[in-house]
């Protein structure tokens, strides 16, 4: 599929500011996949679709969860969570993707995981520091965005991690994983 056609579809889903945060983040994603010689073609389409599922009703998100294969746990945590495993499944049901690696960048790209590829891990961060975000610590994860990827991701974990927890929300057990993994990772990297 090209830029144009997964454009207009998913446009169809967002709203026009949420539409210009997925450019921003498809710009930012394929730019780290050209430093990072990762194929450019599938990051987009990570990109481009990652917040397919963000505006569908919190009631059909539950539906989907509950009847599909997708972990059970994820119902017990923020339906904020749900976008990104729920965005998997239709985008591979609605728009006919079927790259197990593209719907996995959509699928990883707010909680993170343990292992994530160098398509989730740039999705991931993308996502996190596009030009419009505006978090505490961004300028140290944008600055790393560039030089190692999970030093990146590490600290993008940590900022996730303290934000959550500040406000007393739950974390997801997967984020917290990815925090230890990249911690142990990246430990001496600076
Ligand atoms: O969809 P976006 O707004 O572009 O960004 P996103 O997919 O990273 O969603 C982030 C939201 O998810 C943010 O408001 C924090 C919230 N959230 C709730 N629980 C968790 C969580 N994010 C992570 N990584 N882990 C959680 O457990
Ligand atoms: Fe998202
Ligand atoms: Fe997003």
């Amino acid at each position: 599929m090209n830029r144009q056609s997964a454009l207009e579809i998913v446009k169809k889903q967002l709203n026009q500011s949420r539409y210009e945060h997925t450019i921003r983040v498809t710009d930012v994603a394929l730019k780290l996949a050209e430093h990072y010689q990762v194929d450019q073609k599938k990051v987009e389409m990570a990109a481009i679709f990652h917040d397919y599922a963000k505006y569908r009703d919190k009631s059909e998100m539950q539906r989907i969860i509950t009847y599909s294969n997708l972990p059970k746990d994820l119902l017990g945590y923020h339906p904020e969570l749900w976008h990104g495993p729920v965005g998997a499944m239709l985008v591979r049901q609605e728009v006919g993707i079927e790259d197990a690696e593209v719907l996995n960048g959509i699928y990883w790209h707010t909680t993170g995981k343990v292992h994530m590829s160098m398509i989730e891990k740039i999705v991931f961060l993308a996502d996190y520091i596009e030009p419009e975000r505006d978090f505490p610590g961004l300028d140290e994860v944008r600055k790393q965005a560039w030089q190692n990827l999970d030093k990146a991701c590490f600290l993008a974990l940590q900022n996730i991690i303290s934000f959550l927890a500040g406000r007393q929300q739950l974390i997801y057990p997967d984020t917290v994983h990815a925090y230890n993994y990249f911690n142990t990772k990246t430990r001496g990297v600076d």
